[in-house]
Parts: structure tokens; sequence; C-alpha cells
């Protein structure tokens, strides 16, 4: 079957359901059971608009442009070269100009969040806002000495100083590279200079991607495609490493903790609230209030046996390893988890917050809340946060939980599932972890790939989307790469669809190949490693740039046997992950659907082009099997250049030896 059979297979599944096939929409059991009782009640989730919405199938291949009003102009994807739009502008043009748009508005998410970030650190550091501090100063000092800031003998507040004007840069530096790219490796760099795409600040990029997609601007896709790589690495190189680096200064470097994951966690006789988003401040605060003398006592009075926290999408997964705060569900989880009647309030901040949310609270009685100014729902309560007092909007919150846990509109019913699993890595705990603490180093790693137990290290991350069955895709594809061999590591939605399925388990070793499964068991880790919410993908790039620092594996990005992928994407923010990935030199496959058209000039550049160019490159396949060997034919293609494919023969680094080692 070819690809394209397959994508209309999997849509056509999830479509012909009417009324919807919850076991054909999820392999969430917890989810199926919510869906099953949603549609009792009458109630409408995503998986039912979306077998109602046919996708536009021009719009789906990126063939329509709507950049001016001689338009909207559609060309016919069959044909793409039939046609041009009303000012002559070709596929290729339109739809590099629309992936420009895409990778603009996921950069403008990702870098706005960690500019926000920097907001308050600096207000942390100036003493302005009190309810947060600066937590883990040692990552502090890190990070200033990795972008040359002196640091020996001086206080943490000079140093902190330093770093906030000089991480300002991120987003507003005019001219010249952004401080992070001094974490590049140098022959990466070096590409990235002779094309032209280093990054200057992301508020630039942003806007010079905006002007040049702008009718009658940009419309060799070749060059617009460089802005996309450009724009691209200020987000991942940039917003996001900031967003990452400043909340493991303020919040604590994420350390392997056992942490439990589904909407088994939610108590009947507590009261429950989820908070759903991105941004860690609204969390952060939220835990601190629920663990408030004052707030429990309320509760109690109430009649409750306590607060119960819980996380749901990106923010839920950054404090899920942070302070192993129960998780909930995935993006495609959000809806149907208030149809347990248990949710008392949910707290959204930014990004991944469906509209819908709004209309089924309504129906099961939970007290809903958008608490950011950017972010706000027609109809839904209001409460806004404020870094400065963060517990005047988290109070509020609670109080109005507590009074719904009082007198609960609706009966309860919880799906029974809790997954157990160890969240909470880190690139500083991979390196300590393989190397304790005296060797603490990605030789052990590099060896271990090198050697071939490790046959290399896939990222797969991303979102859930009803387009396919959720979870699935994300579950076959990592299964079938352990047990290749190949180590996974993972953030965002993807990693709860992991940890549901237990494989964020040390005893999940059992399903990798020997190879993997003797490294895992040496050092005690699960063969899937979970690290974080999506800004956290910086983390995979910093574990990238130490791998080529360690040696042994190239001297460039794209040397290394790594693949990355996004089976269930949905989101634009994916696109501009994706894009920072291939511009970085790594094999992105996304699955779902792909906004190009196959054969087109543009589609060739990004999926053929740029990799002869030096980069990385995108692929697309929708069989979770299929893409599992995509990835693994490119991580051995990268081991036969280095010479290593095969080779299997030095020891492991072993935790006896590790013990005598350090003595
Ligand atoms: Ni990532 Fe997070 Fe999930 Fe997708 Fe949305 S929550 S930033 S975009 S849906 S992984
Ligand atoms: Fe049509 Fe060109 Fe206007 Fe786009 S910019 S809508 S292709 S006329």
């Amino acid at each position: 079957m070819s690809q394209e059979e397959k994508k209309e297979k999997q849509l056509s599944e999830v479509k012909k359901s009417k009324p919807l096939d919850p076991k054909a929409a999820t392999t969430c059991e917890s989810t199926i059971q919510m869906l099953r009782r949603a549609a009792a009640d009458g109630a409408e989730t995503a998986f039912n608009r979306a077998a109602e919405m046919k996708p536009c199938p021009i719009g789906a291949e990126s063939s329509c442009c709507k950049h001016c009003f001689m338009g909207p102009c559609r060309l016919n994807p069959r044909d793409p070269y039939s046609r041009v739009g009303v000012c002559g502008a070709t596929i290729d043009t339109i739809a590099a100009r629309n992936f420009s748009r895409m990778v603009a508005s996921g950069g403008a998410a990702h870098t706005d969040h960690g500019m926000g970030m920097l907001d308050v650190f600096r207000e942390v550091v100036r003493g302005n806002i009190k309810g947060y501090k600066i937590k883990n100063e040692k990552k502090l000092f890190e990070v200033a000495k990795s972008i040359d800031i002196k640091v020996d003998g001086r206080s943490v507040k000079d140093v902190a100083t330093d770093l906030y004007t000089e991480l300002e840069r991120t987003y507003t530096q005019v001219e010249g590279e952004i401080p992070f790219m001094k974490r590049v490796p140098p022959k990466t760099l070096e590409l990235w200079r002779k094309a032209g795409i280093v990054p200057r600040g992301a508020m630039r990029e942003i806007m010079e991607i905006m002007h040049r997609s702008h009718m009658g601007v940009d419309q060799d896709y070749e060059n617009i495609v460089k802005q996309c790589s450009r724009t691209a690495l200020a987000d991942g190189w940039g917003g996001s490493m900031v967003a990452t680096e400043l909340g493991d200064i303020m919040f604590g470097s994420p350390e392997p903790k056992k942490a439990g994951v589904n909407m088994g966690f939610l108590k009947e006789d507590q009261v429950n609230i989820i908070v759903h988003g991105h941004e860690p401040l609204l969390f952060e605060a939220m835990i601190v209030a629920s663990s408030d003398p004052e707030n429990l006592k309320k509760a109690e009075a109430a009649g409750a046996k306590g607060i119960n926290l819980l996380g749901m999408c990106c923010s839920g997964a950054e404090v899920l390893g942070r302070h192993g705060v129960p998780h909930a569900g995935n993006f495609l989880s959000t809806e149907p988890v208030l149809a347990t009647g248990a949710v008392d309030a949910m707290a959204v901040d930014v990004q991944c917050i469906m509209t819908g949310l709004n209309t089924m609270s309504k129906c099961y009685g939970t007290r809903f809340f958008t608490t950011n100014r950017k972010a706000m729902i027609e109809g839904a309560e209001h409460v806004e946060f404020d870094e400065h007092d963060t517990e005047k909007c988290t109070n509020q919150i609670i109080d109005m939980a507590i009074e719904r846990f009082r007198n609960r509109p609706v009966q309860v019913e919880i799906p029974q599932r809790q997954d157990w699993g160890i969240h909470g890595f880190s690139m500083e705990y991979i390196s300590y972890m393989l190397g304790g603490t005296f060797r603490s180093s990605y030789v052990p790693l590099n060896d271990n790939i090198i050697n071939g137990r490790i046959r290399g290290v896939a990222g797969v991350v991303g979102c859930t989307n009803p387009r396919v069955k959720q979870d699935y895709i994300h579950v076959e594809l990592v299964k079938e790469l352990i047990k290749n061999n190949v180590l996974v590591v993972q953030t965002g939605c993807s990693q709860i669809a992991l940890a549901k399925a237990g494989l964020m388990k040390p005893d999940a070793a059992v399903l990798a190949g020997d190879g993997l499964q003797e490294v895992c068991e040496t050092v005690g880790m699960p063969p899937v490693i979970s690290l974080g919410s999506c800004v956290d993908n910086s983390r995979i790039l910093t574990a990238c740039a130490e791998m080529v620092r360690t040696g042994g594996l190239g001297d460039k990005l794209s040397d290394l046997p790594v693949a990355g992928c996004a089976p269930e994407y949905m989101s634009e923010k994916a696109i501009c992950i994706g894009q920072y990935f291939v511009a970085s030199g790594v094999y992105t496959v996304f699955g779902v659907t792909f906004p190009s058209v196959e054969g087109t000039k543009f589609h060739k550049l990004l999926f053929e082009g740029l990799e002869e160019q030096g980069f990385g490159k995108w692929g697309f396949a929708t069989d979770p099997y299929d893409i599992a060997h995509l990835m693994i034919e490119h991580i051995d293609k990268k081991r036969a250049a280095l010479g290593i494919k095969g080779e299997r023969e030095r020891k492991l680094f072993s935790m006896e030896d590790r013990r005598a080692a350090e003595g």
C-alpha cells in the first residue's frame, strides 16, 4: 500500500465510525471509558468533531493561499503546476510561504513563553517578585559559564543579573548571534554561518518571516526555507532553551522519580484540580497553594480529604518530572477527563487549550478558568494570574474548586487505571546516570553507541491528533525502536502516551533488544526516557551537542546516529520543532499529514535537498513500523558513515566498575 493509501485508510477508520467508536479513536482505556460516558450524556469532544469535519484536501497539502485579497487562490494538489495564483505564485512559493508562517507561529509560541520566563526571572533577581526564587544555584552557574559569563568568586545576584541581561538578546537582538550559539558544535555552527542562518533575536526573525511571506515579497522557495531554518533555530537554540534553563534554575532540575500517569489518579474524596497548559509559573504557584494549610483546612471543612492537583499536557509533563505531580493525560484526553465529573476545577494558561473545554466543563459542572490575559475563551471564567501576587489567583481557583466539590452536580466516575513510571531526566542526569558522580560524562553513552549495544538515539515527541488513533502510533513506534536497540528520549504528549503504556519503567527493558537491554539493566534505567515538555526538546539538542563534544561520533550534529519523530502531531509548534531539528542536522519524520505536495520542488528541498546541503531532512510516513524503519535505516546510514557499523566488542562500564572508579 502506498503512503497515500495508508493515510486515507487511517483517516477513514476514524471517520467512518458514526456514531464514534471509542476503540477506533484511541488506545487509551480511560479515554475510551470517558468517551462512552460522554456519548451517553450527549457531550461532544474533538473525536466527534474530527469525525464530522472532513479535512480540506487542498488545505491539508498547503496548496491554497490567502495572503492577499486577489485570492484566496487554490491550486490543484493532484496537478500542482497546472495553475498559479492570481499574482502568478507557483505551488512552491505558496507552500513555502505557508510553511514559513507555521514556523513563525510555532516559534512565537515557544519564544513568547521563554521570554515570559525571562521577565519573571529578571524580577526575581531584582527582588520585585517574591513568590519564586533561584532554587538551583549550581545550574545558574553552569548556564552562565556555558555562555562565557564569569562566575568565579562572584555572587549569585551578580551572575544572575549578567545572565538575564545576556539572555535577553535571545529575543531582542537585532544583529549578531544569540548567546546559546556558543553551545553549538563548531562545525555545525560553521555550516550555519556559511548558509546565513545563524539566528538573531527571535522577534527579529519572526518579524522577518511575516514580512517576507506577505504578498509580493519573498517568492523563492529556497530563500524562504532558509528563513524558516533561521527562525526555527531561534526557537530551539534560543527561546525554548532559555525556558528550559530558567525553569531548572528557578524550580530545580528534574531528577528521576517514580510518578503516576492516568485518570486513575483523580480522587473521589478529594478536591480535584487540573492545571493544563504550558508555562510552569501557574503550576508551581498552584503546587504551593494546594498544600497551604489554610486551603487544606477549607477543603476539610467541605468534607474533602485533601486537595489533589494533577497536570495535563506540557506544564503537567514538566512538573511530573520536577516534582512527581501526577499527570491525568495528554492533549486528546483533556476533554474526556471532564466526563469523569470528578474534576472540580480546571485552570489553563496558554497553548493547546481546546475551545471545546469550556462547553464540556459546562456539561459536567467543572469550574473552568482561563488565567492568562493572552489566552481567553468566550464564555469562560477568567481569573488573571499575576506573578507578583500569585496567591490572589490560585486561592480564588481553590475556593471555587472547593465550592464545586461541596455540591458536585454530577455523579463521579473515575477510570481506575494508574500507570507508574520513572520520570524527570535531564541531560545532566543522563550523564550522571551513565558515568557516575566522579566520571559523570557522555563517554559511556558514546561508547555504547560505538560498540553497538545502543544502535542510536531517537527523539519521539509531539501531540496526539484525532485524525489518527490516539497514542497508538507513539506506542507501537517506540516499541519497535527499542526492540531494535534504539534508545528513545521523549517529551510532551508522546511521553504521556508511553507512560500510560508502561514503558517508562526500568523493567520495560525486557522489551528492548539485547544490547539496549544490557545497558538499561546495568545502569537501572528504562529504555524510554522522559525529558519533560515540548520546550524541553531543547534538552535533546544540548544532549546531542554533548555527544559530539564527547567525541567518537563525528564532529557535526548531522554525523550523529540519531533521528526524530512526531507521529501524531497537530500543532504549528511541532512544525517549528521539526524544522529546528532538521536545520540542526537531524532526520525528522512526521505522521498524520504533511503540508506540502509530493513531487514539488519545495517538497524535494525539505525531503532531500536540505540533507545534500549538510543539514538534516524531513521524512513522512503514517504507519508506526514504516516510521520506525525509516528512522533505523537512517541511524544505520550514519553508523556506516562513522565506520561503526555492527561493531560490538568494548566492555560495558558496569555498576561494579563505576563504584571501583569512584573509590
Ligand atoms: Ni507540544 Fe504541549 Fe501536546 Fe502537542 Fe500541545 S501539549 S507544546 S503542542 S499537543 S505535544
Ligand atoms: Fe493568490 Fe498571490 Fe494573493 Fe496568494 S498572494 S492569494 S497566490 S494572488
